[in-house]
This record gives structure tokens, sequence and C-alpha cells, in this order.
């Protein structure tokens, strides 16, 4: 299983490096790279083996950050609306984005990065990806083209820039790192009321 050791960190060239497409059909090699990858995520959102292993929780992985410069990730998050996305991912490539753009409040985090970085990254809103698909419970990929928006789009985007070497500091507006232009728009949860107990 993948651990926290096991995470390449921010200062570490490889997570500067490109990764390249992964030959398809998927080797054995690969497909269990990518398992490895859908069961930290897994993991991490375990209260009791997150807390077992201190793994940080993640809704997306990339192999690079596990030091395999191969153009694989993981996304698994639940969106505003409440719906899951699980998109275990092989040679993704954004093929359009909007022009409108998002932005978590709270600025990102990122399982590579170490340090609290302030600042806003504003990505695209909407994003039509090409990519092949893993079903973990066939084992079988299929081609398919996803059109994300909102917070899914923007774990896409954070997870894709990975397989470019570039991490979410280096899209922080370094003059005015809170600069919101006028085109972008705060991803926004739904506040859950706390059902008081009866
Ligand atoms: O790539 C990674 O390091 C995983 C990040 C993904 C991320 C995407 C967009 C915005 C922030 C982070 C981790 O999930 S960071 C921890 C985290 C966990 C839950 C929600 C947001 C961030
Ligand atoms: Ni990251």
């Amino acid at each position: 299983m993948i651990l926290m050791k096991d995470i390449i960190r921010e200062g570490n060239p490889l997570l500067r490096e490109k990764s390249v497409n992964v030959e398809l059909p998927l080797s054995n090699e690969d497909e269990e790279i990518l398992l490895s990858m859908i069961e930290y995520i897994d993991n991490s959102i375990d209260e009791e083996i997150a807390e077992k292993y201190d793994l940080r929780a993640a809704v997306g992985i990339a192999a690079p950050q596990i030091g395999i410069l191969k153009k694989m990730f993981v996304i698994y998050l639940t969106d505003e609306q409440g719906n899951e996305h699980f998109y275990p991912l092989v040679n993704p490539k954004i093929v359009s984005y909007s022009d409108e753009q998002i932005y978590l409040p709270g600025g990102e985090g990122c399982l590579s990065v170490d340090r609290e970085v302030t600042g806003l990254i504003h990505r695209a809103r909407r994003i039509t990806a090409d990519a092949h698909l893993y079903d973990p419970e066939t084992r079988t990929l299929k081609h398919v083209i996803l059109k994300l928006k909102n917070y899914p789009a923007l774990v896409f985007q954070h997870e894709y820039d990975h397989l470019f070497g570039t991490l979410f500091p280096d899209r922080i507006n370094k003059e005015k790192p809170l600069f919101v232009p006028e085109n972008s728009k705060p991803v926004v949860f739904p506040k859950y009321e706390e059902t008081a107990d009866k």
C-alpha cells in the first residue's frame, strides 16, 4: 500500500518532470500502479486506516506523486450536488477549456506540498477531456470523452497539472495572490444543516 513516505515532495526534481503516455493495452505493472492509487484514496478517506497509517486525505493522486512519470491519475470526490465522481484515468488529454473560471475560496492543498500556501488558483470552470477510463470491477479500460464542470473539473486540472510537472503554487498570482478575475467564481458547497438530536 502507498504510505506518505512514498509520496514525492516539492523540491524533488521528479515532481517537475513531464510524464509520458502509458502504452496500451495496460500492462499488469501499470494496472497495479493504478490499483495502488485507487487504494490510497480509499485508505485516505477511511478514518481508521488513515489514522493508523497517518495518511493525508485526498480527492486525487497522480502517478508522478509516487515517482512514476506516466500519464495516470485517480480522482474520487463528491461534488457540490452530492454526486460521486470516480475517475481512474490513463492518458488523459484536456481538449477544451471554458473561458469562465472557478477557484476554491480557501485555496488548494497537495499531498506533495507540505506547507501552507496562501493564494487562489483560478482554473477553467468547464473542461472536455479525452481519456481512457479504468473500471476496477471488470479490469477493463474504455476510451471516453469526459465533460466536467466546477469542483470535479478543478480537481481534474490539479491532477492533470502533475503530469506536466506543475504544482498549484505555480499558478498563484505572485503580486496579488488573492486577486479574483471578473470571470472567476468560487466553488460553493451547500451548508449541511446539523440536525439537532431530537
Ligand atoms: O494531487 C494531490 O496532491 C491531491 C490533492 C488534490 C486536490 C485537488 C484540488 C484542490 C485541492 C487538492 C489532495 O486531495 S489535497 C487534500 C484535500 C482533500 C480533500 C479536499 C481537498 C483537498
Ligand atoms: Ni497535488
